[in-house]
Formats: structure tokens, C-alpha cells, sequence
């Protein structure tokens, strides 16, 4: 079936992507955004979220036509919904925003639409989302009750791109198509099939939805293992970038770099749902996201224990007169993305109990977030260096890959990425 205009529900950091993808592949596109001032931003042809080169295709995509984005649901031949899938309470998933989304769409769903659900879900939420649509519109069929024959398709189709790297793999990442019929799949795989390059697999819905926990739960899981080796080997005194760079050397051993703690919107937030369905059984998943969100509360004990150490040293100063330098706010290498980062928790927790100077060096940001900006001071990379009593180095940016370690004057410096270790 011919899809002359897709409608993309929620244009954050992967629906707004995808529908300028679709759009470039000379697509009727119909963003949809409850952001009214996102909505405004797109529709003169600008972005208001932070991925590479992403602004050159939305503005193209604009200006030709293809991409409008509005606040209200409009008909279209297919729906993907890429709205957050955040957490509350106790590591419960919510799905509140799934919710609303389908509902909004089903006033305006016509027998033979396509409905992907994008957003990343606890096992069962497609069929939720189904239910919640047929609920809506008892007047057409759906594939939970109809099957093969339904009025409307519904598949999960996860998205796996990589922040910083979205307009590439979007196009060339291998799709998980998880169907909830046959044909639903097979519908979904000639929609994708407009952009993607890599190639789509298909499966059923509820596996498809599992299969991307399990990718973020693995990368979490094997983060957990390094951040545990970094504080066995701190115990130990052995260098544990050291130790990793020689245990991968064995051709079947991988492990991945211990850090400040896991950040991002996806790798600490996707393990809970897991956890939360099965918790009798996720004993492994549930601890290696308590290993990492432990890791910031590790590293602000080592700033303590420096801080003392320096006033051991320097018994003419008191702790007013000691000066901390956080090296690096963003929650990965490169990105200016300061949400949910461990290493803006860590500066944060460090200006408040530390009554000296703090300074924040994020060669990626040209002001501070106002929560951060009365307890310290953004500053630039020299100076930093040069009034640092503490070091503190958070992130891993080009930046501070290229410091000489002879610029290093203290030698009371918290590597948490091991980028100034010989
Ligand atoms: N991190 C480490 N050590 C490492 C690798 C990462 O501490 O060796 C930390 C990072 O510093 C960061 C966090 O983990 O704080 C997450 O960063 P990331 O680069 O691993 O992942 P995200 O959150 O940017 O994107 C992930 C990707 N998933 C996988 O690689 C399995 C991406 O493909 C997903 O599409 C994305 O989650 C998502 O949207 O779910």
C-alpha cells in the first residue's frame, strides 16, 4: 500500500528524526506535538532539540512542503508514536503519554491505517495501546479481535539510534518489526522500507518490545561490571583501565568502560521495566542498575577524601579556600545533553557541601542551567587548571582528551574515565 501521508505523534528526540527522514523521501509528513512552541519551532523551519545536521534536513523538509507539524491529530494512512516512556514511583512504567496519544489519534484512524507504536515499552504496552484504540473506535476492527482481517494494523517497531548519531542510524541500523498479525508486520516493513537501509526482522509485538530492553539492559549490565571492577581495583590499587584494555585483549571478552554512572534517558530508565514485570527474576538486571546509580555517591566520597587530603597538606587553609573544578556536566562524551547525566548530579551534590569555590567546565554549553548557576561558576579550560585545587573529570570530551598531563598542577585529581591515566 502506497503511504502518501505519515503522520509522526510526539517530535522529540526521535519523532521529530524520523519525520524529517520520511519527509527528504519526498513523504506528506504531519508532525504531531502537544508543544505548542516546539510546533511554532518546527514549522518555520528550525528544531528545538540538539542532534547534528538534523536542522539542515527539517528545514528543508519545511521549505518544500513535505514536513508540517501542528498540535491536533489530522487524518494520515499511518501513525507512529514516539512519545517518552518515563518511569514513576517505584520503577513503574508509565504510559500515560501513549495513552493520550492513542487517544488523540483515534478520532481520526480510517479502516486500513497503520499504527506503530515507536516508543520504548515494558512487554505488553502495544496491546494496551490496541486495546485503548478499539476502546475509542468500536465502529472499525482492530488486530487483537480480527486478526488478518482487522480494519487497522498495529505493530511495535522500537527505535535503537544512538544520540549524536541519529540521521545515520536511522537509515542504516537493522529494525525489529514486531507485528501483532502477519500482515501487520508486513505493512510496517513497506513503511520503513521508505528510509531504512538496514535490514527489518520481523517478529511478534510483545517480543519486539523486549528486545529493546534487552539491548539497553545488556549495555547497562555490562557498564555495572566495569563500574564494580573500577571500585574493586580502586581497593586494589590496580589501574582498571589498564586491566580492561588487557582482559579484552581475550578474543571473547568485551568489557565496556566504568564512568561517573549512567546517564541518558533510555539506559538507566529501559532495565526498570524489565525489573518491574518480573521481579522475582530480574535479580541481576535490578542490581546492575543499583551498581550505577551507586557510582556518583563512590565518587563524591573520593572528592571528600581528596578535599581532606589537600587540608592535610595545606594546614594553613581551611576548606573555604579550596578550590574544586568539575571537568565535563553533559551525560555522555560531545553532546551538550546536561538531562539526567551523573556528572551535573555530581557537581551539583559537590557545590553543596563543599563552602569553597566550584567551578564547572562544559566546553559544550555557553551558560549554566539555573539550578546550577548560584552555586557555581561556568569556566573555561585553562583557568580551571590553573586554580584547581581538586580536579574532578567527569566526561570523556575531545577537550579533555587533548589537556598535557603536565597542565595537571594538582595531584589531587579524581579521574572517573581514565582519559588522564597513563
Ligand atoms: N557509558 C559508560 N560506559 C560505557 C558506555 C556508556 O559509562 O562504556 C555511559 C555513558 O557515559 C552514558 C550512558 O552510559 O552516561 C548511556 O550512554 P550510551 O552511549 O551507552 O547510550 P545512549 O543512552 O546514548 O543510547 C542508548 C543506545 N543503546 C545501546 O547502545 C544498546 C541506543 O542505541 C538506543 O537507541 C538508546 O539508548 C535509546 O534510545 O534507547
Amino acid at each position: 500500500m502506497p503511504f502518501k501521508t505519515i503522520s509522526v505523534v510526539g517530535l522529540g528526540y526521535i519523532g521529530l528524526p524520523t519525520a524529517a527522514v520520511f519527509a527528504s523521501r519526498k513523504k506528506q509528513v504531519i508532525g504531531v506535538d502537544v508543544n505548542q512552541n516546539a510546533v511554532d519551532i518546527i514549522n518555520r523551519g528550525e528544531i528545538h532539540i540538539v542532534e547534528p545536521d538534523l536542522d539542515m534536513v527539517v528545514h528543508a523538509a519545511v521549505t518544500e512542503g513535505y514536513l508540517r507539524a501542528t498540535t491536533r491529530p489530522e487524518p494520515a494512512d499511518a501513525f507512529l508514536i514516539a512519545v517518552p516512556t518515563p518511569f514513576k514511583g517505584d520503577h513503574e512504567p508509565d504510559l500515560t503519554y501513549i495513552e493520550s496519544a492513542s487517544k488523540s489519534i483515534a478520532p481520526v484512524l480510517k479502516k486500513g491505517d497503520l499504527v506503530i507504536l515507536e516508543s520504548t515499552s515494558p512487554v505488553g504496552a502495544t496491546e494496551q495501546m490496541a486495546a485503548w484504540l478499539a476502546e475509542a473506535r468500536p465502529d472499525l476492527s482492530f488486530p487483537q479481535t480480527h486478526g488478518e482481517n482487522s480494519d487497522i494494523r498495529i505493530a511495535h517497531c522500537p527505535e535503537r539510534v544512538l544520540p549524536g548519531h541519529v540521521l545515520r542510524e536511522l537509515v542504516q541500523n537493522d529494525r525489529v518489526i514486531g507485528g501483532m498479525t502477519p500482515k501487520c508486520s508486513e505493512l510496517a516493513i513497506s513503511l520503513y522500507k521508505i528510509f531504512v537501509q538496514g535490514e527489518c526482522i520481523v517478529t511478534n509485538a510483545r517480543t519486539a518490545e523486549m528486545c529493546k530492553l534487552t539491548e539497553n539492559s545488556f549495555r547497562d549490565v555490562n557498564i555495572a561490571f566495569a563500574n564494580e571492577l573500577s571500585m574493586i581495583c580502586d581497593k586494589l590499587d590496580i589501574n582498571v583501565w589498564e586491566l580492561i584494555r588487557l582482559a579484552n585483549r581475550h578474543p571473547r571478552v568485551n568489557i565496556l568502560q566504568p564512568g561517573p554512572g549512567v546517564g541518558g534517558h533510555c539506559i538507566a530508565v529501559d532495565p526498570w521495566f524489565i525489573v518491574s514485570k518480573t521481579p522475582e527474576h530480574a535479580k541481576l538486571i535490578r542490581t546492575a542498575r543499583e551498581v550505577n546509580d551507586g557510582k556518583p555517591k563512590w565518587v563524591l566520597e573520593k572528592v571528600q577524601l581528596a578535599v581532606a587530603d589537600f587540608l592535610q597538606t595545606h594546614p594553613d587553609k581551611s576548606a573555604r579556600e579550596v578550590t574544586i573544578a568539575c571537568f565535563g556536566l553533559a551525560f555522555k562524551p560531545d553532546i551538550d545533553d546536561l538531562r539526567e547525566s551523573p556528572a551535573t548530579a555530581i557537581c551539583e551534590q559537590i557545590s553543596k557541601m563543599h563552602p569553597g569555590i566550584v567551578l564547572a567546565v562544559e566546553p559544550n554549553i555557553d551558560l549554566l542551567p539555573a539550578k546550577l548557576e548560584k552555586s557555581m561558576s561556568l569556566s573555561m579550560i585553562e583557568p580551571a587548571l590553573a586554580e584547581a585545587d581538586v580536579i574532578v573529570l567527569l566526561v570523556d570530551h575531545k577537550e579533555f582528551k587533548e589537556i598535557e598531563s603536565s597542565k595537571i598542577r594538582t595531584r589531587h585529581t579524581i579521574d572517573t574515565r581514565g582519559i588522564w591515566k597513563a
